[in-house]
């Protein structure tokens, strides 16, 4: 029998398009289950009442790899208790969305899964960036997921306006910006709208934007309400060194994360377009059709986007053809691999007749 009790896991963030999934998924039992934390096989599961310690089958781990795939944080899983009564996650339910980079190898890492909207988290400090800002965009944009800028550390910044009116002029449309101090309550009211019952946020930014101080603040009080999932970061002011989804009292779900050291975009050229609206529009009114938009005669996209955010977009597509041609390398090394280690046991074969 399948065990699902719905009106309790809405409260960390079931859906009804998570429900489908799970449903076509012709499953006969299990307990339908979050992962709130995984540190390499150890999994945090959340039943929507308390956290419980588990692992990830053997056969779900390399089933999730054969398809270049790995879980995270945020997904939902199926889980069984065996005879010693330890808790293994067994089947993954297809996750709606997923923020996925690629890492130093170029190979893609799945960051979080079934996240609703990825708050960008940048600090009024040194942290300030636009076009590291508009990498993660593009990172929230390529998973489909909406994403809110929050500039933190607003009490420590003289120029915060005009900071902000920086940063909005140059975020696509429907992308909005605020500005806030972490460390007080108001910035719970600040972000109440993106906050609502049922939804899954990821925080995302350099190490010290203010994330954690930012989880904090959300998940303070009514500490009967959170069940096991702990409130803000447990390891108090250590640094964040794994993703943890924890539980506003408003019933959103928060998924902290540590910084990334490097972001590198999980996507081909094409996809990269695509993620910057204003070069995909303007393209077609360039001269030539496969116009790179570097030096070409009638380029209508260096005539309408500023030098610096074209030259970072033109910074993310090396990246991005570097790491696809990476990919394929590999692809052929291992296709190479295999075909020696075949020639090996068929030499052995041969021998042993
Ligand atoms: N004054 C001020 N300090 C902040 C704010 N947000 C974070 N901090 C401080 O910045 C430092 C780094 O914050 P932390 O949340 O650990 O950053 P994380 O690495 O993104 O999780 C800590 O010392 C925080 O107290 C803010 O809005 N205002
Ligand atoms: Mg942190
Ligand atoms: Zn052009």
């Amino acid at each position: 029998m399948i065990d699902i009790d719905i009106a309790l896991l809405r409260g960390i963030g079931l859906t009804q398009p998570l429900i489908h999934q799970l449903l076509q998924l012709n499953p006969t039992d299990g307990t339908l289950m979050r992962v709130t934390e995984m540190q390499r096989d150890a999994l945090r599961l959340h039943d929507g009442q308390r956290e419980h310690a588990a692992r990830a089958l053997p056969l779900l781990v390399h089933a999730l790899q054969a398809d270049g795939e790995t879980l995270a944080v945020g997904d939902w899983v199926l889980a069984w208790r065996n005879a010693q009564h330890e808790l293994w996650a067994g089947m993954r339910v297809p996750p709606l969305t997923q923020l996925s980079r690629r890492n130093t190898y170029g190979q893609r890492q799945v960051l979080v899964s079934n996240v609703d909207t990825a708050l960008l988290v940048m600090g009024l400090d040194q942290d300030f960036n636009l076009r590291r800002l508009e990498r993660y965009l593009a990172l929230a944009r390529l998973a489909g997921v909406a994403a809110l800028v929050v500039l933190t550390k607003a009490d420590a910044c003289a120029d915060v306006a005009s900071r902000l009116a920086r940063v909005r002029a140059q975020l696509p449309a429907g992308v909005q910006a605020l500005a806030v101090n972490g460390l007080e309550p108001a910035a719970r009211d600040a972000l109440a709208p993106w906050l609502e019952a049922g939804q899954t946020l990821v925080l995302l930014g350099s190490s010290g934007a203010g994330k954690s101080t930012l989880t904090n603040t959300l998940t303070a009080s009514d500490a009967q309400l959170t069940g096991g999932v702990r409130h803000g970061d447990e390891r108090g002011r250590h640094t964040t060194t794994a993703r943890s989804l924890h539980r506003t009292s408003e019933g959103a779900c928060i998924i902290d994360t540590p910084g990334l050291r490097t972001l590198r975009l999980d996507a081909d050229e094409a996809a990269l377009v695509g993620a910057f609206d204003d070069i995909a529009s303007l393209a077609p009114q360039c001269r030539f059709r496969d116009c790179r938009h570097a030096d070409e005669p009638g380029c209508a996209v260096r005539a309408g986007v500023a030098p610096e955010r074209l030259h970072n977009f033109h910074k993310l597509q090396r990246e991005a053809r570097r790491d696809t041609l990476n990919a394929i390398e590999r692809k052929q090394q291992v296709q190479q691999w295999k075909a020696r280690g075949r020639e090996a046991r068929l030499r052995m074969a041969a021998k042993g007749r």
